[in-house]
């Protein structure tokens, strides 16, 4: 006779589904330089803070105290590759440079449309924004390089992104020959602490700048209203770290076992844990996650009872009922 047990199972780790928040965010008022706080975060929490979009922005802020007014070290810290890169994230491999460009000090350098680049704040541009279907859409509101990026996530998808010259062609479609607009390209060479790809920044305007050039860790600026500012590492402040919230889950298994065996026996429990663990680990499933075993009334496993028997025993409990 087959029996048929439930097993509960509770799995539990690090998730990060997209509808899900990402991140707790934890401000530590000791001062330190920006390693100091990054090897705190990773000790204590999960990393220095990472910001991803505006919402998660305004929460940060929520997590500063009225009247604070000493500097936040977050998580970003200039890397050492200087990187072209879209707006959107995607890797540059389609380019349409003007012959000699991109020139000048490469230093937060935001493109245009003809192939040239300029200050990112510089504001007297337009911007194209890209439609979710892949249209482009002409934004007749002057702005400088960040704003316009805004603009296009609140309103579209993001600045415009061109992967070939079909796209560039469209691009040219749209416009006339004197209109100076801002495309999603730039150069950015920031990077978070804890290996994020978001091109999210909150920069002060006119921010990133140091007049000395040692300007290599971003700060949330108290005095800027949560504005973002670049500054020497070694200086001492306060620092927000975030730890990745966990997430827990059960999954309810059903095994059929020929009866041979106890699947409460505490070995056999291991051995079908590290099993499934194993097939886990094989589909993806990060060594952040764990498995454990769900006790239900001092039980893990229950025996489930087949049709043939549920059918046995409905037909005795009818016949019960008749006599
Ligand atoms: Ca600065």
């Amino acid at each position: 006779m087959n029996l048929h047990h439930l097993l509960l199972l509770l799995i539990s780790g690090l998730w990060s589904p997209s509808s899900a928040r990402l991140r707790y965010y934890y401000l530590v008022t000791e001062p330190k330089t920006w390693v100091q706080a990054q090897s705190y975060c990773r000790q204590k929490y999960t990393d220095l803070a990472t910001v991803d979009n505006m919402a998660e922005m305004e929460e940060l802020k929520g997590f500063i105290p009225p009247g604070f007014s000493d500097s936040i070290w977050i998580g970003l810290k200039r890397g050492p590759m200087r990187l072209w890169g879209w707006s959107s994230g995607e890797v540059l491999q389609y380019t349409n440079w003007n012959p000699g460009e991109p020139n000048g000090v490469v230093t937060d350098r935001c493109c245009l449309k003809a192939g040239g680049c300029l200050k990112c704040r510089h504001t007297q541009n337009l911007c194209l924004c890209l439609e979710p279907l892949g249209k482009f859409v002409l934004v007749k509101i002057a702005s400088n390089w960040r704003d316009a990026e805004t603009y296009c996530w609140q309103y579209y998808t993001n600045l415009a992104t061109i992967h070939s010259d079909q796209e560039q062609q469209d691009v040219w479609d749209l416009l006339t020959d004197s209109d100076i607009v801002w495309i999603g390209l730039g150069f950015d060479n920031w990077l978070w602490s804890d290996g994020s790809k978001t091109t999210f920044r909150y920069w002060h305007p006119g921010q990133p700048y140091s007049a000395t050039d040692d300007g290599n860790c971003a700060m949330v600026s108290t005095s800027w209203g949560g504005d973002w500012d670049d500054t020497a590492c070694n200086g001492v402040m306060s620092f927000m770290c975030y730890k990745a919230p966990i997430k827990r889950g059960i999954i309810r298994l059903k095994v059929t076992s020929g009866g041979e065996m106890d699947p409460n026996d505490p070995v056999v429990m291991t051995n079908i844990l590290t099993q499934i663990q194993q097939t886990l680990r094989k589909q993806g499933v990060g060594s952040d996650t764990t498995l454990t075993w769900q006790m239900r009334k001092g039980k893990v496993f229950s025996l489930e009872k087949t049709k043939e028997e549920q059918q046995k025993c409905s037909s005795l409990n009818s016949a019960i009922s008749q006599t």
